[in-house]
């Protein structure tokens, strides 16, 4: 812990200056940045008025036994947190059946998000599939065509991994200026679980790849088919043919009884409902349908192949709909971070639209192709803020600014927008999501 007894503006020890040539502005921030926070203790909450009477009074629950067990044979969360639900946005798509609604970054914490709680994208409604009749079929370019019950899935090996899955069009909204507010819908196209499943590897080497099988072609059981060309690499390092998420069955709008899943990879690639893989020598990209997510670029060309997910970050809290409602003093700032293409070594924190950079706390797993949590403490002096969250990925990749990216993709895309968000927190605590150049 720091010591608070000292009163004065101060740097918890966990916000080391970001590098060795930040030290200066450092020195800055020390200075000049908050004004003195005395009495940090007391703001904490150690001593609330006498009289307060959540603590003179007794409480119906402290008086009166409560429900006994098996009142929610699959139990739900507590009444008081029923506002923490997703969300969409109702004029973004014309139709719920071809939609998507956000996860509720704002309101959870650590990195696994609850079932009930990971955003939705449908492009035909979610399936109701009776997992008595599911069969998962292999056709094409194999040595032997094989159909697998959900019985048969789970004589295979299996494995457990905890990957995000974020769509290409999370932040989507945001390439042309700030747009939502809240972090729910420019960054809530996310969700982080841990699968259970049998890595696709062992059903391809089973049904036996023909040497000119070079691409897999995923199909889903709903109304929108949603076929998707997967390079044979791919399909034979990491994916996994999920049927658990957090330990239970798939969800429905998850894709139940099983789903693809194409670790670091676009969202669209990971087929709900799976119920074929066909083994092609060619990627089946003259289908409209396995084409459309490119990203259009200024002179008119489209960049194609995009599928890893670059690494991205975002502030979770305070955010629009999460304000600071404590008023000054020892506040916390958290979020998430995460890459397509490793882990998330380090997250810097600004307060100050970017004159001074912290390294951020990371609590929790360090996991492959997983969200990763951040933490930074500080004494908020009332004054505004400008928040921005940098992430650096395993493999030295800093996620770029707004800005960058536009210089490079012009902003014509809807995908792969992963540049750093700002958040304007007022003097009430309150906060907006805006940009800084
Ligand atoms: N069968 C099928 N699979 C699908 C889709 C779909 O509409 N049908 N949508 C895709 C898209 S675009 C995304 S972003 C993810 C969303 O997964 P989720 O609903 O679990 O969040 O599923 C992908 N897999
Ligand atoms: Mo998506």
């Amino acid at each position: 812990m720091t010591d608070r007894s000292k009163g004065g503006a101060r740097v918890p020890a966990s916000a080391k200056p970001a590098g060795d040539d930040l030290v200066a502005s450092r020195r800055r921030f020390l200075t000049g940045g908050l004004a003195a926070a005395g009495g940090l203790a007391a703001a904490a909450g150690a001593a609330r008025a006498a009289g307060d009477p959540a603590i003179t009074e007794l409480p119906d629950w402290t008086v009166y036994p409560g429900d006994g067990v098996d009142a929610a044979p699959y139990g739900m969360p507590s009444e008081f947190e029923s506002h923490v639900v997703r969300r969409d946005v109702p004029w973004l798509t014309a139709d719920p059946v071809s939609s998507v609604n956000f996860t509720p970054l704002h309101e959870l914490d650590g990195i696994i998000t609850p079932n009930g709680l990971c955003f939705e994208r449908h492009h035909g409604g979610a399936a109701q599939v009776d997992p008595a009749e599911y069969r998962l079929m292999i056709n094409g370019l194999v040595e032997k065509e094989l159909v697998f019950t959900l019985e048969d899935l789970k004589r295979f090996p299996r494995e457990n991994r905890v990957y995000f899955l974020e769509c290409a069009a999370n932040s989507g909204m945001e390439w042309r200026g700030a747009q939502l507010n809240g972090c729910q819908f420019t960054h809530g196209m996310i969700h982080n679980v841990m699968y259970t499943g049998v890595p696709l590897r062992l059903l391809l080497e089973e049904a036996g790849v023909k040497p000119n099988g070079k691409w897999i072609l995923p199909e889903g059981a709903d109304a929108s088919g949603m076929t998707r060309s997967i390079p044979m690499e791919k399909a034979m390092d990491d994916c996994l043919v999920a049927f658990k998420m957090n330990g239970e069955a798939l969800r429905p709008e998850q894709g139940y009884p099983v789903r693809l899943c194409v670790p670091g990879w676009e969202g669209n690639m990971w087929v709900k409902w799976m119920r074929r893989i066909e083994v092609g020598d060619q990627p089946w990209h003259h289908r409209e349908e396995t084409s459309k997510y490119t990203d259009l670029m200024d002179n008119g060309k489209a960049r194609r192949f995009t599928w890893e997910m670059d690494a991205k970050s975002v502030i979770t809290n305070p955010s629009p709909q999460a304000p600071i409602t404590h008023g000054k003093g020892p506040t916390v700032i958290t979020g998430v971070a995460w890459s397509g293409r490793g882990t998330i070594p380090r997250v810097d924190v600004t307060i100050d639209g970017g004159k001074n950079w912290y390294k951020a706390r990371m609590s929790g797993p360090s996991l492959d192709k997983s969200m990763h949590r951040f933490y930074f403490e500080f004494d908020w002096d009332g004054t505004p803020l400008l928040l921005q969250s940098r992430a650096h990925d395993s493999t030295g990749y800093v996620q770029p600014t707004k800005e960058e990216l536009r210089a490079v993709r012009g902003v014509n895309s809807i995908y792969h927008n992963n540049g750093i968000q700002t958040w304007y927190v007022n003097e009430n605590g309150d906060a907006e999501n805006v940009e800084i150049s």
